[in-house]
């Protein structure tokens, strides 16, 4: 495969120093060599430009979204880039920064696809509006965004309104979803398997059920937001908001086993290391390490 990495070194989605620095730690411990040894032609399209900004400045685009026009902004970056990496053959694997980019990806790669599902691996939901949001973090929204739902400045970036309807999302792993985003979850019907779902049903009968459904509904491009925060809490204590009861190592592997297996993913983000507060062992970095070893042996040549 032509990977084309994309680093989105971002922080003012989750208003937390650190996760600035995914992008620099996941090169310095080797992504590129990963990519590659795995028999891979990487092209390395390095980061996206983030503009400063003082944190004084938060709320000066929208009193319930913080850093509002500058997250836009990248977003709209991080799709060119995104849908220029398509339209060369390439597969874009996109890595944060946190989770606001979801949007920019999902635009890019959507003005490309004629039909995309949306498979959002995550212990939160990010279906906020600025209205259901408890924080004002824009990481919380870019889901709902690219359903076309909240804030213009969110919903039109890079092309004007929709970028996958409903039926086409599958959020995974969800154990920390705000009320507002399960009343979003029921009035758009979308197929949201929590951890209470897959602890319920079995990690492979909820995976092959996505599949089955990907399968029989005509998308043409498949993409994958991977929030490493739908790992277990003690597998990730470098990630802005840890949630206990998520998965192990081994179900994050299997999740991908089974999605790449299918070769039907056409591209990736990988989001929401913090390296500033990982423990003193990286444990965090160490685990995304991993993660990408197994993303990139199982991903076709
Ligand atoms: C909460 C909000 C969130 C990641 C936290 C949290 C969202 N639902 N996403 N950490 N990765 O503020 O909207
Ligand atoms: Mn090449
Ligand atoms: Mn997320
Ligand atoms: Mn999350």
């Amino acid at each position: 495969m032509d990977i084309n990495l994309i680093g989105v070194p971002l922080k003012y989605g989750c208003d937390r120093d650190g996760a600035q620095l995914g992008p620099a730690t996941l090169r310095e411990n080797g992504i590129i060599d990963i990519i590659k040894k795995n028999g891979h032609d990487v092209h390395d399209m390095g980061d996206i430009y983030i503009p400063y900004v003082v944190s004084e400045d938060k709320y000066k685009d929208h009193p319930k979204m913080k850093y509002l026009n500058t997250v836009a902004e990248v977003n709209s970056n991080l799709a060119n880039n995104v849908y220029c990496s398509l339209k060369g053959q390439s597969f874009p694997f996109i890595i944060g920064g946190d989770h606001a980019l979801g949007a920019g990806s999902i635009a890019g790669a959507s003005k490309f696809f004629k039909n995309m599902a949306v498979i959002w691996i995550d212990a939160h939901g990010d279906i906020n509006t600025y209205e259901t949001s408890p924080s004002g973090n824009i990481h919380g929204m870019p889901l709902a965004a690219s359903m076309n739902v909240g804030h213009p400045a969110l919903t039109n970036i890079y092309y004007d309104g929709i970028k996958v309807i409903p039926q086409n999302v599958y959020i995974l792993g969800g154990r920390d979803i705000d009320s507002g985003e399960f009343a979003l979850a029921d009035e758009l019907n979308l197929n949201m398997y929590t951890m209470d779902i897959v602890r319920e049903r079995g990690l492979d009968n909820v995976l092959e059920e996505i599949v089955e459904k990907i399968k029989a509904s005509n998308v043409d491009g498949v993409h994958i937001s991977f929030d490493i925060d739908v790992l277990d809490s003690s597998l990730v204590p470098g990630t802005g908001t840890p949630v206990a009861g998520g998965f192990s190592i081994e179900e994050g592997k299997e999740i991908f086993t089974t999605l790449l297996g299918e070769k039907f993913i056409t591209s990736m983000d990988f989001v929401e290391l913090n390296p500033k507060i990982d423990n003193e062992d990286k444990r965090t970095t160490k685990n995304c390490i991993e993660m990408l070893e197994h993303i990139f042996s199982t991903m076709h040549n």
